[in-house]
């Protein structure tokens, strides 16, 4: 399904009005407008395609029905996001849950859609049919080198199908770890894990980057063997400058200083990109913002800071993509309210006073410091986000126009009541 550009002009019209005093009261106060319009246009946020279809628990799965059933049709689904918030530019696929079997045919449907394909991403935390070996006891840092060589080959060919749809970047997540105290040698688990990164690094184009992702626990809940942002470090480090750490909202124990970690990742050049979601207890992935806005925003804080400070872009410099699960919503307004909450929030994060800060900082003056941010904070910037997606033909409201299309309805009568997307 696709939505007409006239059904999102007609949608605007009612609420143009409207959106325009808004938008000249917000940036009455605003000095730089046009270039946070421009930073707003340029920021895309990817869309993983494994969460277009109703995620589940342990103990159980509702689906909302009219998921996608096949590649071609996520890219759809995400090509209706873009056409609405004009800020989902980009897919990031799974191997093998979405294998490109025509990177011709599904690298044009992209492009007919405005998309970009972002990161690859590996899968050596599951079995899949036919596979000879199992990764029960780990992939990458498996005592059995026989194993460990299947996850290289594995990651070896997924970087082979993102270059044939032109994508530049690795993700890879392991689960690999223990349950048990004793089960494993730690440091033999490194070392293991470390070997097998070595020999994918060494398989990835010059213009490629590879991230390895972090994550405290789960599926293994005694010890992961990239089980946080230091031990990702040192991977990255030992592996090269195409290695990079990144950096996933819910993989970190309770309380853990996120805006901290990305203030120093970013110093040492060692950030390469961002998994958005929300969490309350664990690894969540609930919508982004839902939770913890002012944490988003604290980190969206160094974020900006640090790219600054270095004299990186924005838009292109880091990987962004939203990794979540809908249990409860649909999947396609979760996601549309996942990219409002990002752009909400880069936004105020792009009105911060620095000079004012600096100012706090050098003085010891900690009550300005906490004002500078707290006023950007709570600055109600919907309007600046809305008029950056009206200039670029998008929909002031999205959620309201997909509404009021109903969307889902359509695509349960297009695709069915029973379909089940891959993915999580
Ligand atoms: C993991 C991690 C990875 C994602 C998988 C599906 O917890 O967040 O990024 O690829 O889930
Ligand atoms: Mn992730
Ligand atoms: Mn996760």
């Amino acid at each position: 399904m696709t939505i007409e550009r006239y059904k999102i002009e007609e949608q605007n019209q009612s609420s143009l009005n409207q959106h325009q005093s808004r938008f000249n009261f917000l940036v009455a106060d605003v000095p730089n407008v046009a270039e946070i319009l421009q930073k707003l246009t340029d920021f895309q946020v990817a869309i993983p395609s494994w969460a277009l279809g109703t995620g589940g628990t342990r103990f159980g799965r509702f689906a909302g029905g009219g998921e996608p059933r096949n590649l071609e049709e996520k890219i759809e689904d995400i090509g209706l996001l873009h056409a609405l918030n004009t800020s989902s530019g980009a897919i990031s696929l799974h191997i093998p849950w979405d294998i490109p079997e025509n990177a011709s045919h599904i690298k044009a449907l992209a492009a007919q859609n405005g998309l970009k394909f972002d990161a690859m991403n590996s899968n050596t935390f599951q079995d899949q049919p036919g596979q000879e070996l199992s990764y029960k006891f780990g992939s990458m840092q498996h005592v059995d080198k026989a194993v460990r060589k299947q996850a290289i080959d594995h990651n070896i060919e997924v970087i082979k199908y993102g270059m044939e749809l032109g994508s530049e970047s690795l993700t890879v997540w392991l689960s690999d770890g223990s349950c048990f105290p004793g089960q494993l040698n730690f440091r033999k688990a490194f070392q293991n894990t470390l070997e097998s990164l070595q020999e994918v690094y060494a398989a990835l184009p010059d213009s490629w980057k590879m991230f390895v992702e972090y994550k405290a626990f789960e599926p293994n809940f005694y010890s992961t063997t990239v089980g946080d942002w230091g031990q990702s470090l040192l991977y990255a480090s030992k592996l090269g400058n195409k290695a990079y750490t990144l950096v996933d909202l819910g993989h970190h124990l309770p309380n853990a200083n996120i805006e901290q970690i990305v203030a120093l990742l970013l110093m040492e050049g060692k950030l390469g990109g961002f998994h958005f979601n929300d969490s309350k207890y664990g690894d969540d992935d609930l919508t982004v913002g839902s939770i913890k806005p002012y944490q988003l925003f604290l980190i969206f804080n160094e974020l900006v800071e640090g790219m600054d400070a270095k004299g990186m872009n924005h838009a292109s410099d880091l990987g962004w993509m939203i990794d979540a699960s809908h249990n409860v919503k649909d999947p396609l307004e979760d996601l549309l309210q996942s990219v409002e909450a990002i752009m909400i929030t880069y936004a105020q994060a792009l009105l911060v006073d620095r000079k004012k800060l600096v100012e706090a900082q050098n003085n010891n003056d900690v009550v300005t410091a906490q004002e500078v941010l707290q006023q950007a904070f709570r600055t109600d910037v919907r309007a600046l986000v809305a008029e950056a997606r009206l200039r670029n033909g998008g929909a002031l409201n999205p959620l309201a126009v997909y509404r009021a299309e109903k969307v889902r309805a359509h695509l349960i009568k297009e695709r069915g009541s029973k379909t089940v997307a891959t993915g999580l």
